[in-house]
């Protein structure tokens, strides 16, 4: 059998009716996208002759995977491929330059402390590891320093682990994430305990597909940023650490040239320069930043950190 079955009538209708296009009311845009969606996943099912107990077991993995869909994204390649797709929309568009986007990853949580200065991230001690001091300037495609610019800046602790998602609870709301408002010299200073790389869970949904794939779940220490100036496009993007074993092999796809800064690691210090380069907007709709769902938190409460879903 080929895919062709697909395409005869009977499925063709099935299809029509599953999906409702004909019905008067409802997302025409949904309709059009799951009627595809289904019919690929057809397609597949077919060019590889799936068993029905190989497609329950796949319907098993994504209803008990759901709390890591997050991380099954990434680990897929598919968020690295939006990124992929939008610089090549971006390119047919002539929107080009400016330090390289790349993945958000699912562990970005809104309402940060918004501070001002060369700021210290970590709130909590975190003993052991060294200082990373990051500095550098935020400009726009004229090198002019962009105003009114806000940093968002987040990252992991010595264990690899985020506050709010770390599963032994011992992080302090809010510790290696803050939002920092520039002056109008465009320069970020911050400086906070060197994180570690990340790992996906042990025996979780993410780690169980990695491992049938042959592959890890592995990524470089990394430090996200989102920048937010009036006028310009907002980027979303990451520097990873050069000289991490996981550089070149990160599970996540979010290593990209450009984004590998070696932090010069001299005694309890390491330091990192680092200048940032956005896109002017061309209007207020332009500003490049996604309704994605983001977790949320109060900055002040003091409420036990609550661990949340990727
Ligand atoms: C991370 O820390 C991350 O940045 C991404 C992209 C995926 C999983 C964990
Ligand atoms: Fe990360």
């Amino acid at each position: 059998m080929d895919a062709s079955f697909v395409k005869t009538p009977e499925i063709q209708k099935l299809l029509d009716r599953a999906s409702g296009v004909n019905e008067s009311g409802g997302n025409p845009r949904l309709k059009a996208v799951l009627r595809d969606l289904i019919e690929s996943t057809m397609e597949v099912i077919v060019r590889h002759d799936v068993s029905e107990s190989e497609f329950w077991l796949a319907m098993k993995y994504l209803a008990d995977s759901s709390g890591e869909i997050g991380l099954i994204v990434p680990g897929i390649g598919l968020e690295h491929f939006l990124d992929l797709y939008l610089d090549a929309k971006d390119a047919e568009a002539g929107l080009t330059g400016g330090t390289p986007r790349t993945i958000e990853g699912p562990l970005y949580v809104e309402g940060a402390p918004l501070v001002e200065g060369n700021v210290n991230l970590s709130t909590d001690p975190d003993e052991g590891t060294q200082v990373l001091h990051m500095t550098g300037t935020v400009t726009g495609p004229d090198g002019e320093p962009v105003q009114d610019a806000i940093v968002h800046v987040w990252h992991a602790n010595s264990k690899g682990w985020y506050s709010h998602f770390d599963p032994t609870s011992q992080q302090t709301p809010f510790n290696n994430r803050r939002r920092i408002k520039l002056g109008s010299d465009g320069r970020y200073a911050f400086h906070s305990k060197m994180p570690s790389g990340y790992s996906v869970p042990p025996q979780g949904a993410t780690d169980q597909l990695m491992q049938a794939l042959g592959r890890h779940g592995n990524r470089p220490a990394h430090v996200h940023f989102f920048i937010e100036a009036p006028g310009y496009r907002t980027l979303t993007t990451q520097i990873n650490f050069g000289d991490d074993p996981f550089a070149a092999d990160d599970f996540a796809f979010g290593t990209r040239e450009g984004l590998l800064p070696v932090p010069s690691r001299q005694g309890d210090s390491a330091y990192i320069a680092f200048d940032f380069q956005l896109q002017r907007a061309s209007g207020e709709s332009d500003e490049g930043f996604s309704s994605r769902h983001r977790a949320s938190a109060q900055a002040q409460e003091p409420t036990e950190p609550e661990t949340e879903t990727v």
